[in-house]
């Protein structure tokens, strides 16, 4: 016999699966990225608001970045969706998943996500960072998934540190590395896994999470559900979903997507000459520092007189020192007031009143990091259109 909640369960679950069969009649309208071949259709899969879309199969799904204008927090039904391989697990019972601790562990374990809930729960603001967010905008323009600024997102995020769960399991002298396998698979054998790998003094460094909690609700389907990693200040791509598999190994992973993808240049500022190739690369790591205008687009036309420019910063994990705003194409800058802090791997939010009188403007917001690190005035280029951070300009007339 099914309990209520097991029915209800199945039937939101099977709603899910029929809805991502179907989506393609769910198409609402296109919306144009401002780049060449910007056009995309704005698609609405389960638990999403209308999204835009920029692959079906796997779904990949872009937030529309006046959702950022809104606030810090990004909402679960507006945060981007990002996949390889085109077998997603769309039909999870979280009654029957387990999670693997195994390999050079004395106490290899199976967890249920029960057992992973009665571990005592942590909490962290972080932002998840696609590392082709932005992509699009790169000059020359580059291979990829052709992404405006929307493949990024800001989370509450709960679950149990990592650590926790590697002392239970006792990580063995001589480890190296801990690996990370989601449910999700390719659908031709010439695909590899998606399997990532992080240090294991990171992986154990009391911050990186399984979570399973995201703005106070379980994680949406599409952003990981039941269970995924959070790496805080790194890119989306180390944040493996659905995560059913964790493997302590003691020597260097060589998977595809650690040794041959999501490679950045080993060079200052990890650029090249644009067109070029570097020598030698290293696997990406932490985000570089960057801001937005988020309530005036590029175009628009405002009012002559006071208006209040905001929008969020963020940066790799040190935080945000200070965000300064030019309305003059960066001749002069003027420092934004900061919003509350919600820690240093969250957006952080900034506002500056200025005066336009009637005329042309190049609005430019450049923010700082705790670190020192400022964003560039010209952007740096890599052959995988990554890192992305310049300082962003916004066009308006007042008139
Ligand atoms: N299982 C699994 N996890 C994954 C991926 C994937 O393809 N499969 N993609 C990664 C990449 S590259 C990014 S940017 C983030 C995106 O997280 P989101 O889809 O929740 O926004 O998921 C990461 N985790
Ligand atoms: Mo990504």
């Amino acid at each position: 016999m099914l309990d209520r909640r097991e029915l209800l369960k199945r039937a939101g679950m099977a709603a899910l699966v029929t809805g991502l069969g179907s989506q393609r009649a769910f198409a609402l309208d296109t919306v144009t990225l401002p780049f060449d071949n910007g056009e995309r259709p704005l698609v609405r899969y389960p638990q999403k608001r209308p999204m835009i879309g920029l692959t079906e199969r796997p779904p990949q799904l872009e937030t529309p970045f006046a959702i950022f204008n809104d606030g810090a927090i990004t909402p679960n039904n507006a945060f981007f969706v990002r996949y390889h391989l085109a077998d997603v697990p769309y039909d999870i019972d979280p009654d029957k998943f387990t999670l693997e601790i195994k390999g050079k562990v004395d106490r290899p374990l199976k967890l249920s996500l029960k057992d992973i809930k009665k571990l005592k729960a942590v909490e962290l603001v972080a932002v998840n960072q696609c590392s082709g967010n932005s992509r699009g905008f790169s000059t020359p323009r580059v291979a990829g998934g052709q992404l405006a600024n929307g493949a990024m997102g800001n989370a509450r995020w709960r679950g149990v540190p990592l650590k926790a769960v590697l002392d239970m399991a006792g990580v063995q002298q001589g480890a190296k590395q801990v690996t990370f396998n989601g449910m999700d698979g390719p659908v031709s054998d010439r695909t590899p896994d998606f399997v990532k790998a992080l240090d294991i003094d990171h992986a154990r460094d009391g911050e990186v999470m399984l979570a399973y909690g995201m703005n106070g609700d379980d994680l949406p389907l599409l952003n990981g559900f039941p269970l995924r990693l959070v790496v805080p200040g790194y890119y989306g791509t180390y944040w493996v979903k659905h995560l059913n598999e964790i493997t302590v190994i003691d020597n260097v992973f060589e998977g595809f997507w650690m040794k041959s993808a999501y490679r950045i240049p080993d060079t200052p500022n990890n650029s090249v000459e644009p067109g070029t190739a570097p020598k030698a690369t290293i696997p990406i790591n932490r985000f570089t520092v960057r801001s937005f205008i988020t309530n005036v687009t590029d175009g628009a036309k405002l009012k002559p007189g006071s208006t209040t420019l905001k929008g969020i910063a963020f940066d790799g994990g040190k935080g945000i020192k200070e965000v300064a705003v030019s309305t003059d194409g960066g001749k002069t800058w003027t420092p934004a007031k900061l919003g509350k802090d919600l820690g240093k791997y969250s957006f952080r939010e900034w506002k500056l009143p200025v005066k336009l009188a009637a005329g042309a403007y190049e609005l430019k917001v450049r923010a700082t990091g705790n670190g020192g690190d400022v964003q560039p005035m010209t952007p740096f280029w890599n052959p995988a259109g990554y890192l992305r951070n310049v300082v962003e300009t916004v066009r308006v007339t007042a008139a």
